[in-house]
């Protein structure tokens, strides 16, 4: 009934064309709202009750004011008063929609979305089907714990886990709320199964912001500044990382992976090493592709060293970079699988899947949590997963790839601050350089940023340094969007 109200997508999504309907679409507030029978009374909405999120919104630039507007201003003055400082914003504009690769503020404008809430809504914001399961679930219970009284979803959710995730040998899956807990959980699994401490990780890397995670993660500022002191056996070992490798990018495979072997060696021993965490690309780290060989070479000598090997696809998962997982380019199939953002359509739920005996290596009640694996937020896993697949989201990445490396090629052509262009599907990025050198300039990077936001699109800045700047448009955005995007960064760089 709420599914026949909604209208499907208005974008263009590249090799689509599709007409955009906007009037007989329902938001998720009114759907809240609205009762069974009908009777739309929208409520808790102070503005811009007129639009609708989800994939019928108009997808295109709209500013009616300067970013952000008076609106936003005033909530962001009152959010001054009330919510604490340490948690601060891309772009303080408020929300009041989103849909497809748009948001809409309280003000009226509308925005692209070059960042998905961080690699977030992959399937658009709203998605049909993510709305439509939550809709269902949500109204049908919204919480047993299964800890206490299991239900057929979290079931659903790990089996689909099982079946997506690389490799087709036996698997087990285990659902949580975050990422960060997802990444504790894979180290408690993979402490308890070898009986061995050592956790190896790599500069650059971001693993989330609890104690053990802050430990895992490499950059202080602002993740670990004040908050040690951090969790113990935590060793950190050099990244891969072609465009900074001292040998050059061509001897980064073959120099990182035997550093990093005699490092381990020296200075852990193999025989203490449970785990070896690493994201198959880097995020918050910078968009670190690591060169071919090097995560193959990991997983060969994690094997061949009883060493647990941990595949961090939190960020690089479901879709995003063109495969389902990051892991799947170079038919690397880890030991254990962490997953979050992108798998629930923008509901918190992050999963961590691997081999049955190591998984299954826990005692009954060594693993849970009250909320994790929440009904309603594996409805919207079911929803979005279901979208990944009908509308092939891994093929979309690629095109997004395909339309959007080529310009970033031409910028950098003619623009000797950017020194390196990467990344793989929906998941690229440019890093800024003082030109001639690989001397980081975040200066430049926050400066484009700031230039693209004051017009209308959303882009995210990441990196050790500061200097990167990282596009993660949702799948499913239109490519009269995406050519809109990237014509606003040109135009930002040609501002500098
Ligand atoms: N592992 C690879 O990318 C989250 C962090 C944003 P949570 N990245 C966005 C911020 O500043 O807090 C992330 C990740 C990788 C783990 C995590 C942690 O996921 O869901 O934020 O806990």
């Amino acid at each position: 009934m709420i599914q026949s109200l909604r209208h499907h997508r208005s974008g263009d999504r590249l090799g689509t064309s599709l007409a955009s309907p906007r009037s007989a679409a329902i938001s998720p507030a009114q759907v809240a709202s609205r009762g069974p029978q009908g009777g739309v009374i929208v409520t808790g909405m102070t503005t811009q009750s007129a639009i609708h999120g989800g994939p019928s919104l108009p997808q295109h630039r709209n500013l009616v004011t300067e970013i952000p507007g008076p609106m936003s201003r005033d909530l962001f003055e009152r959010r001054g008063r009330s919510v604490a400082r340490g948690l601060s914003h891309v772009l303080p504009v408020f929300v009041t929609a989103a849909g497809g690769g748009v948001l809409v503020d309280v003000d009226g404008n509308s925005l692209i979305d070059f960042g998905s809430g961080i690699a977030v809504t992959s399937v658009g914001n709203s998605a049909d089907l993510v709305v439509s399961r939550v809709t269902e679930q949500v109204a049908q219970f919204t919480h047993t714990c299964f800890m206490v009284a299991p239900y057929e979803g979290y079931v659903e959710v790990c089996e689909q886990l099982n079946r997506l995730t690389p490799g087709t040998h036996d698997k087990r899956s285990a659902l949580f709320n975050s990422g960060a807990e997802a990444v504790e959980n894979a180290v408690k699994v993979a402490r308890h199964a070898t009986g061995r401490d050592a956790v190896v990780v790599f500069d650059h890397a971001y693993h989330g912001r609890t104690n053990l995670t802050m430990a895992m993660t490499a950059k202080n500022m602002p993740y670990k500044e004040g908050f040690g002191p951090f969790a113990g056996e935590v060793y950190r070992m050099p990244m891969a990382y072609p465009f900074r490798w001292p040998g050059g990018p061509a001897r980064c495979a073959e120099e990182a992976l035997s550093v990093v072997t005699s490092l381990i060696h020296a200075q852990v021993g193999e025989e203490n090493v449970a785990a070896v965490v690493i994201e198959p690309i880097q995020g918050e780290g910078g968009f670190i592709v690591p060169p071919a060989g090097f995560l193959p070479g990991l997983a060969a000598y994690c094997q061949a060293n009883g060493i647990v090997f941990i595949a961090d696809e939190i960020q690089s998962g479901f879709c995003r970079t063109g495969d389902w997982f990051a892991c799947d380019h170079e038919g690397v199939v880890p030991d254990l699988v962490t997953t979050a953002k992108g798998i629930a359509g923008g509901l918190p739920l992050a999963g961590v899947t691997g081999r049955a005996e190591l998984m299954d290596a826990v005692h009954p009640g060594g693993l849970g949590g009250t909320y994790g694996g929440n009904p309603v937020a594996c409805a919207a896993a079911l929803g979005a997963i279901d979208t990944m697949e009908k509308e092939d989201l891994p093929a979309a990445a690629r095109s997004i790839e395909a339309m959007m490396l080529p310009r970033l090629r031409q910028l950098a052509a003619a623009n000797p601050l950017i020194g390196d262009v990467r990344g793989r599907g929906a998941m690229l990025a440019i890093e800024l350089v003082r030109p001639g050198t690989i001397e980081p300039d975040a200066a430049a990077a926050a400066k484009v940023a700031k230039t693209c936001h004051g017009n209308g699109m959303i882009v995210l800045t990441c990196g050790t340094f500061g200097n990167v700047l990282r596009f993660l448009p949702p799948l499913v955005m239109g490519e009269s969007l995406l050519t809109e995007g990237l014509s606003i960064l040109e135009d930002a760089f040609a501002t500098l």
